[in-house]
């Protein structure tokens, strides 16, 4: 069946392959029919006509990221590219890296009670089939795609983590993700969660543009030509950097999934044209494996507005920490005179450089010669606090207002032992079944659930509040830690000791800061089934920096019914 399917055309016509192309025939597919055309009726209606190449020439040599909409396939496969000069086979969404931008847009819908039309706001459908056509042996030929940030609610099937919500997709294998996005609007990504894989290549951006955003009167520009990926890139396969004892060190920076290595060729740079006057959104999202990026633009200041998918009140920084996982839109405004400026993401590991265009990209202003910048950084004087940053209308937090004080409160001390991460003296290692698939099986009791240990029971309806001391016990911060399956009020931020219950930042991955903070977060139990909380140092959640938050059922029973036979059929097929 997988074999007609060699490389997808981006574009709409997608859409009306679904049903023939997505998980293997069985019951399934007949009793989803209906809900299968009203997924592909309902996304192709609204789908913004996706752009092709945009007019070419010199000052735009970066092509944007090719598009694809909410319902779709993602093809993962093998393929040997260069991205900063250097050739090595990579695990690939769509054959690209980073990744095809999946482009969604909130939509309204109107429902009818009895004779009355209310227009409810509804975030976009998605219906996302994965295919793994992965053959590269160095590397693991399983995959599972998890999509960051989106909150699945009652739909945590879905969620896309192997061990935690699903068995692996086999080899030739597919699942089809079927969810909404209620109410999210904002710059995601996606990203294989099996073992390291994603470090081999398997990530990409995924946008849900909001026709009703509060702060458009602040940007005049938003498309595929401002998101801009930091990442890092190895030139090995991560089978082999994971027998590396400490810390593995890098290769190079991708911004917009190109760069340079020391040493190495001087490989094009990503060039992201603007033009003088205009208003840009620059959507910055942190696709690192391991690395956290102090993100700067020579001569220019970023005006924050969104962060992990949460709109907040504007606040202009110069420069910006972007840890693995998070997100930030920023607003910057091309009022400089015509030229190059560097576009810098400088890593917080020791020794990093400039020299010969490491770590950067180019800002190149239309009119400006297509050349390297000769801008200088800084002054840095309007530094990034996470204290200064509030959820636009100010969404205050749930529960009482003091620490401790919440209907649940757990403290997780994060550790070490030998080459292990631990939380709470456990260190995290993969079930032998999902966690999910043990929830429906009728395991009820937090001792019941494995890993022994790690698994946290909560009820439904509660208020949730974590501490997360940091005493230095655990290596290679800082240590961005994120929720599935929800975002969470930051009321005590890194490097402030003042919690903020009243106008916090909410969002879903957190720095978890230097040796003596302790940062809480705060969230309800409103969406049931086992949510994965992890360092986002990919290499470090390998080594056991995770936990599971699992959300019991007891008072929505009903919310597993619609998981489809096809993810049962990947626990069959997967072992
Ligand atoms: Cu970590």
């Amino acid at each position: 069946m997988l074999t007609s399917f060699r490389s997808y055309p981006a574009g709409r016509d997608l859409a009306l392959r679904l049903d023939a192309q997505s998980n293997r025939g069985h019951a399934f597919r007949h009793r989803r029919a209906h809900l299968h055309l009203l997924y592909t009726l309902l996304a192709s209606s609204f789908l913004a006509p996706s752009h092709g190449a945009p007019d070419s020439g010199p000052l735009l040599p970066s092509p944007p990221p090719f598009t694809l909409p909410p319902v779709t396939q993602l093809s993962i496969f093998n393929k040997v590219i260069a991205p900063d000069g250097f050739a090595r086979s990579a695990t690939l969404a769509g054959g690209v890296f980073p990744g095809p931008l999946i482009k969604a847009q909130k939509v309204r819908a109107n429902i009818f009670i009895h004779v009355v039309m209310f227009s409810i706001s509804k975030g976009d459908l998605f219906s996302i089939s994965v295919l793994n056509q992965l053959q590269d042996e160095n590397m693991p030929l399983l995959t599972s795609v998890h999509w960051h940030g989106i909150h699945q609610l009652k739909t945590n099937w879905a969620d896309g983590v192997a061990f935690i919500t699903q068995c692996p997709i086999p080899q030739y294998g597919s699942f089809l993700h079927q969810f909404s996005a209620l109410n999210q609007t904002g710059t995601y990504w996606y990203h294989s969660h099996l073992l390291t894989q994603y470090c081999d290549g398997l990530r990409g951006p995924l946008v849900i543009y909001d026709p009703e955003d509060p702060h458009r009167g602040l940007y005049d520009v938003d498309d595929e030509t401002t998101i801009i990926t930091l990442s890092d890139w190895y030139h090995d396969p991560s089978t082999q950097l994971n027998k590396i004892t400490g810390r593995v060190i890098y290769d190079s920076t991708l911004i917009n999934g190109l760069g340079r290595h020391p040493g190495g060729p001087k490989s094009p740079l990503a060039v992201i044209g603007v033009e003088q006057g205009l208003r840009y959104r620059f959507r910055v999202i942190g696709l690192s494996c391991d690395p956290s990026y102090n993100f700067t633009i020579d001569g220019h200041n970023m005006t924050i507005i969104e962060a992990d998918g949460v709109e907040t009140v504007p606040v202009t920084v110069d420069s910006l920490p972007v840890l693995p996982g998070q997100r930030y839109s920023v607003v910057v405004h091309a009022d400089k005179p015509v030229a190059n400026y560097w576009v810098r993401a400088l890593s917080t590991f020791p020794n990093q450089t400039f020299a010969g265009g490491l770590n950067q990209a180019i800002l190149r202003y239309n009119g400006a010669p297509n050349e390297d910048p000769t801008s200088s950084s800084g002054p840095f004087v309007l530094p990034f606090d996470e204290a200064m940053l509030a959820s636009f209308g100010s969404i205050p937090a749930p529960g009482f207002p003091q620490i401790g004080f919440a209907d649940v409160n757990l403290n997780l001390v994060a550790g070490s032992v030998k080459d292990r991460f631990t939380l709470n003296n456990v260190s995290f290692q993969n079930p032998p079944i999902s966690v999910l698939l043990q929830m429906l099986s009728g395991a009820r009791h937090p001792a019941e659930l494995l890993p022994k240990g790690s698994v946290y029971e909560l009820p439904p309806n509660k208020v949730v509040e974590i501490t997360l001391p940091n005493t230095g016990a655990a290596p290679g911060g800082p240590h961005p830690i994120h929720l599935h399956g929800h975002n969470f009020a930051v009321v005590r931020v890194a490097g402030n000791s003042t919690p903020n219950f009243v106008n916090p930042i909410w969002r879903d991955t957190v720095s978890m800061g230097d040796v003596g903070d302790n940062v809480a977060i705060r969230f309800v139990t409103d969406n049931p089934g086992p949510w994965f909380l992890h360092c986002h140092i990919d290499f470090h959640l390998n080594k056991g920096f995770a936990v599971v938050m699992a959300e019991t059922r007891d008072e929505i029973p009903d919310i597993y019914a619609n998981i489809p036979a096809a993810w049962y059929e990947l626990c069959s097929t997967s072992d």
